[in-house]
């Protein structure tokens, strides 16, 4: 752990509800009601939901369906990514203006550094105003010891918040919570922690490192234990490199023509390669992603000489990496990715872009316990 003076060396900030926000930006007559950004085919998911529908129990990445049967009155608006990453960039910017080093690690999320900073606390809420005023968005704010710390306050007491708390207040006040509530613990391994009788963030903080060691193997182990006491000395790293870029699609109906596969592929290929082009970046590794209707999950990918952000070129090799798989189902999903990319510009790690919602959605929801210890804390 570290040996700074001042236990307060992270914040985490966070907007509220993000999308929706925006979209009550120029539709300031729904404040107040329920309100989901959302796709609207069959298979749509919600992206977020206002702090009045998640009241009815509509949530991030639940099928809209399902949302519309929770809160029927709810208002579904589409999403409007481009204008949410534009937002983004000018919240993002206001951040590096009053902190010098900020990890940007989502659309609406950043780490910043808050040593050598006079009164950390006052630095934030001037921020917070700033953004308030520019961009019109609240924000909640961890403020702590580490990064673990600072996302745990964060997300604390939502919308709005700002909790600051040291190491040993955090260990505190989320003692009894159950060991998911710390990033790098995801479903999986609470489930294995609970098969120990391990249930709470103290339980598991306080458990000998032997236990968790036979059970999770040496690193995993040690590393639950030190998430579970809030231990964590990751710096604020720059933001992270994006070394691929990717769109897919999940089908309304699964598909069977190989036809349809393919035009889908090219109108992917389309939005990716313009995006590639705009953020100056290129890659060499072309790769295609094929879901089977029995969710049987295939890549492929080919490497070729020189990086590329040319659609001719992407669209020829995943056509021919789809046609040499030939899927022997019909197609759930379709995905195409470039790889290994060379980029000079781009900061902020957006993923995003995605064709609809549902593709945001299988990342994140995909991210959960499978990306457990690779979380960008
Ligand atoms: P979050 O910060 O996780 O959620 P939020 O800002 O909507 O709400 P909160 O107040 O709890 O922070 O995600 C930021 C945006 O990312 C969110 O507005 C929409 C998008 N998103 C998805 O598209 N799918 C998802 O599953 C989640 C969680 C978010
Ligand atoms: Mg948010």
């Amino acid at each position: 752990m570290s040996d700074e003076p001042s236990p307060l060396r992270v914040a985490h900030l966070d907007a509220d509800a993000f999308y929706v926000s925006i979209e009550l930006l120029r539709r300031p007559e729904l404040r107040g009601q329920p309100v989901v950004v959302s796709g609207s085919g069959p298979r749509a998911v919600v992206t977020t939901a206002s702090y009045e529908a998640r009241r009815y129990g509509v949530g991030s990445a639940m099928p809209a369906a399902r949302a519309r049967r929770l809160c029927p009155q709810a208002v579904f608006l589409p999403p409007d990514f481009s204008t949410y990453r534009e937002v983004s960039r000018r919240m993002m910017d206001m951040l590096r203006a009053h902190v010098e080093h900020v990890e940007v690690v989502g659309l609406d999320e950043a780490y910043l550094d808050l040593e050598g900073l006079h009164s950390p606390r006052a630095a934030m809420r001037r921020l917070l105003a700033d953004i308030k005023r520019e961009v019109q968005l609240t924000c909640s704010v961890g403020i702590g010891p580490n990064k673990l710390v600072a996302k745990v306050a964060s997300d604390a007491e939502k919308p709005a918040g700002f909790v600051v708390l040291s190491r040993e207040q955090a260990c505190a006040r989320f003692a009894l919570a159950p060991p998911a509530l710390v990033p790098g613990i995801g479903p999986k391994t609470a489930a294995r922690l609970a098969e120990l009788g391990l249930t709470t963030l103290r339980a598991v903080g306080a458990a000998p490192a032997q236990t968790l060691i036979e059970r999770f193997g040496p690193n995993l182990g040690r590393e639950l234990g030190r998430r579970a006491r809030f231990e964590h000395d990751g710096r604020i790293g720059a933001a992270r490199k994006v070394v691929s870029e990717s769109r897919e699609r999940t089908f309304d109906v699964d598909v069977r023509e190989f036809e349809q596969l393919r035009e889908s592929l090219l109108s992917m290929a389309r939005t990716l390669c313009a995006s590639l082009a705009a953020h100056g970046r290129r890659g060499r590794t072309i790769g295609i992603k094929v879901r089977l209707d029995d969710w049987t999950t295939v890549t492929r990918a080919h490497s070729i000489a020189e990086p590329t952000c040319d659609l001719e070129t992407v669209s020829a090799v995943a056509q021919r990496l789809l046609g040499d798989y030939a899927p022997p189902r019909p197609v759930r999903l379709l995905g195409v990715r470039v790889a290994g990319l060379t980029d000079d510009a781009c900061e902020v790690p957006v993923d995003g872009a995605a064709d609809e919602p549902g593709a945001t959605h299988a990342r994140r929801a995909a991210r959960g316990p499978a990306e457990q210890l690779a979380l960008p804390l």
